[in-house]
């Protein structure tokens, strides 16, 4: 992570001047937790070429054409990676989506600096993806803060109950629950299932990855869960938004 602090700083060709001088920039956002709190689907789905556990998944469509269909299937969010180096992704991906879709978008980042949180800001996003894994609670606090200060929610991930212990602040805005181990790409939906219930209710839950059928998520909405994160499974099909409406 302190090589990743170092890459984004030296990368910071953008002065902060030129981020905050963008369209976006002063756009209002859109709440993606209110979203989820209204709909019966809960159904954020994300934009992902590829990944470091399946590689290629997809590179066959324009990121309009996915995001397109997800937002006409009736998606409540999008969540457009824009991690390069694991992912294939890129900021510019996530101004696409920005132009081509009006529901809320989540920057899928490792977020580290609060550089990237003006880039999201200026890149179109509604909320950021904060990650406990690799984060401190100092840390979580005042990038939290921060992108509060911005007009953006903000979706903490957890994996575990020492995760979601050191992380619980009124910054948050929604609690995902990874049910992939991102060191060991192990993935089930107990993780989430097991941390339900510890997750205080003033927080909107979501749980994220390896979601695969409608059942998955039948058997999750007994739990709390409000939001569904879907990436692979929509994206591996020859029609995205298609798959996401199905
Ligand atoms: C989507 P899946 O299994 O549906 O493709 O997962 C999403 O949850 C996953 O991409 C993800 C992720 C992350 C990616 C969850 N947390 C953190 C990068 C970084």
């Amino acid at each position: 992570i302190d090589k990743k602090r170092e890459v984004i700083l030296k990368k910071s060709i953008i002065p902060v001047s030129q981020l905050e001088a963008s369209v976006f920039f002063g756009k209002e956002t859109i709440s993606l937790s209110q979203n989820l709190r209204n709909s019966n689907t809960g159904i954020i789905a994300e934009h992902k070429r590829r990944s470091p556990s399946k590689s290629i998944i997809n590179q066959s469509f324009t990121v309009e054409e996915v995001v397109k269909g997800y937002e006409s299937a009736g998606a409540c969010g999008i969540s457009v990676l824009t991690d390069g180096k694991y992912f294939g992704g890129s900021l510019d991906d996530l101004l696409l989506a920005r132009a081509s879709v009006n529901i809320p978008l989540l920057r899928k980042e490792f977020i580290v600096d609060e550089y990237q949180i003006l880039e999201a800001k200026a890149h179109g996003a509604d909320l950021i993806l904060l990650i406990a894994a690799v984060l401190t609670r100092e840390e979580i606090k005042s990038l939290s803060e921060f992108a509060k200060n911005l007009g953006l929610e903000v979706l903490l991930e957890v994996h575990n109950l020492e995760e979601l212990e050191k992380s619980i602040m009124p910054t948050l805005d929604m609690i995902g629950v990874n049910n992939r181990n991102l060191k060991t790409f192990e993935v089930s939906l107990d993780f989430s299932k097991e941390l339900a219930s510890k997750i205080p209710n003033e927080f909107v839950k979501v749980s994220e990855s390896g979601i695969s059928s409608i059942e998955a998520i039948n058997e999750l909405k007994p739990y709390g869960y409000k939001g569904f994160l879907i990436g692979e499974n929509f994206m591996k099909t020859d029609n995205a938004g298609k798959a996401a409406t199905e």
